[in-house]
């Protein structure tokens, strides 16, 4: 019976030593040490050279340098610390220790009052507070459930979005191979019309050279033909001057008379018919040109050269693997029509190209997680401020009345960045940044210029919301000091 008020007079300090301003992780760095005289002392923290009675712990005199002997007072204001509230019936909270016995209760914090633990004077509020609390957490909760639905309906909208732009990605896409199977054939049909042209000339030329060849025998035939006669007729002419018609001789009467007709029928003929001939060759070199530009020749027949050969297997594996396009090797365009053919499909295909990088570019950039901000694209969000009208557009750029602010640059931590905007007076070009808060919305909250021309945004809505943990409700309940 004797040994117990024994026992108790030794562990009764320790027990009963929970020190003020400390939360109960930390209470076993400030339990005593006993001496061999039996008295409790305690060492500072960071110097334990530093010997102090255990009373002198809270005692509103700063001993340690590093503060620690003053947890529950503002004695010790460097380095600044953190006092603990207990608070009783809600949850233990930190209050800084310039707050600590300065005569105003900070419920706001520490609901037990315990932060004027010396001067006394604030009542346990706790109670009160927990249940503004539970009321807080109750909307909170229902809040985020109806802002999860109206969040989902939005990523479904983002999604439809995006499903647009793939789908028109898709038709652009399918576009290109025709397109170019289109080029390539117009190609096809100018270049196969140079090779018809060197065909034809090539063929016929052998055939105009001797047919010239031939004319121009027969020319020098009947030249030398036309010689002999010349020279029989000087002949005949002399016999017809010179002959004496006093002999009276039939024969010679006869072949006379018959010389004279022939002289007086006489045509010369020849030489303009080999002319004509000539111009019937020249004809026909020119009708040969026409043909083939008029595509007379069959394709099937183009000459069997490399390139020929290469765009006829292009052509085949084309036609075998990918969506069929018209592929007509006959054209009834001339070669300038198909230059030009060739031109405005090419810029076609420059377009198309051009269309589809965009889309590319659209669907490969950041719009948040759930590509949430994809779903505002056509949303303009203004705000009245200051006397300013501000418009913003997620995705393309913010303005200040019919002032640019800036175009959408990136998608950053919650964050939109908007640069490139209207320079400022002596100052650099304008620019925004707009964050995001979860909340009742969309719309924007607040519009401020933290630095000149960079403007800062908060935009409000359920989109930003997500599910809350305990921890993050608690932290984000205010108490309402008014109603303790
Ligand atoms: C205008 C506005 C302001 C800006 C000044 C800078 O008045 O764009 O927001 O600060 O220009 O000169």
């Amino acid at each position: 019976m004797l040994l117990l008020p024994l026992a108790l007079a030794i562990v009764l300090p320790l027990v009963h030593a929970n020190v003020i301003g400390v939360s109960n992780e930390r209470q076993h760095l400030y339990s005593p040490k006993e001496d061999k005289q039996g008295n409790l002392y305690w060492t500072c923290l960071n110097d334990t050279s530093i010997i102090l009675r255990f009373d002198q712990i809270n005692d509103d005199i700063c001993d340690c340098p590093d503060g620690s002997d003053e947890p529950g007072t503002n004695a010790c204001p460097n380095p600044p610390a953190k006092f603990f509230c207990v608070n009783e019936g809600f949850f233990s909270n930190y209050i800084d220790q310039s707050r600590v016995n300065d005569g105003v209760c900070d419920y706001d914090l520490c609901c037990d009052g315990s932060d004027e633990w010396k001067l006394g004077g604030c009542e346990n509020k706790c109670e009160e507070v927990n249940r503004q609390f539970q009321d807080y957490r109750k909307e909170k909760l229902a809040f985020l459930k109806k802002a999860a639905v109206k969040k989902a309906k939005t990523i479904k909208i983002a999604q439809h979005k995006r499903q647009k732009l793939l789908n028109k990605l898709n038709s652009l896409e399918v576009q290109v191979p025709e397109l170019k199977a289109k080029i390539n054939n117009a190609k096809l049909q100018a270049e196969n019309m140079e090779v018809q042209d060197n065909s034809v000339f090539d063929e016929l030329r052998e055939h105009f050279g001797g047919l010239a060849d031939k004319l121009e025998l027969h020319k020098r035939d009947i030249l030398h033909q036309e010689s002999k006669l010349q020279a029989l007729e000087t002949i005949l002419d002399f016999l017809s001057t010179h002959y004496n018609p006093n002999f009276n001789d039939a024969a010679v009467k006869e072949v006379i008379q018959k010389f004279q007709e022939y002289v007086s029928n006489k045509e010369e003929e020849a030489l303009e018919d080999i002319h004509e001939t000539n111009q019937i060759i020249i004809q026909l070199v020119e009708k040969a040109k026409q043909m083939s530009h008029s595509g007379v020749k069959n394709v099937d027949n183009f000459a069997p050269t490399i390139p020929n050969m290469i765009r006829y297997y292009y052509q085949l594996a084309v036609d075998k693997f990918l969506p069929k396009p018209v592929v007509e090797y006959k054209s009834d365009l001339s070669s300038n029509e198909l230059d030009h053919e060739v031109e405005k499909f090419e810029q076609e295909l420059e377009r198309l190209e051009t269309k589809i990088q965009i889309i590319k570019e659209d669907l490969s950039s950041d719009y948040g997680p759930d590509d949430l901000l994809r779903a505002y694209d056509q949303t303009t969000f203004t705000k009245d401020l200051g006397g300013y009208n501000y418009r913003v557009n997620l995705l393309q750029g913010v303005s200040q009345d019919d002032i640019f602010i800036g175009k959408f640059k990136e998608y950053k931590e919650n964050k939109v960045i908007y640069d490139q905007g209207a320079r400022c007076w002596n100052g650099p070009k304008r620019s925004a940044t707009v964050e995001f808060a979860c909340g009742e919305g969309p719309e924007i909250v607040s519009v401020s210029e933290p630095e000149k021309c960079h403007y800062y945004f908060t935009i409000q809505g359920e989109s930003w919301c997500n599910e809350a943990t305990e921890q993050e409700i608690l932290h984000s309940f205010q108490v309402n000091v008014d109603l303790l």
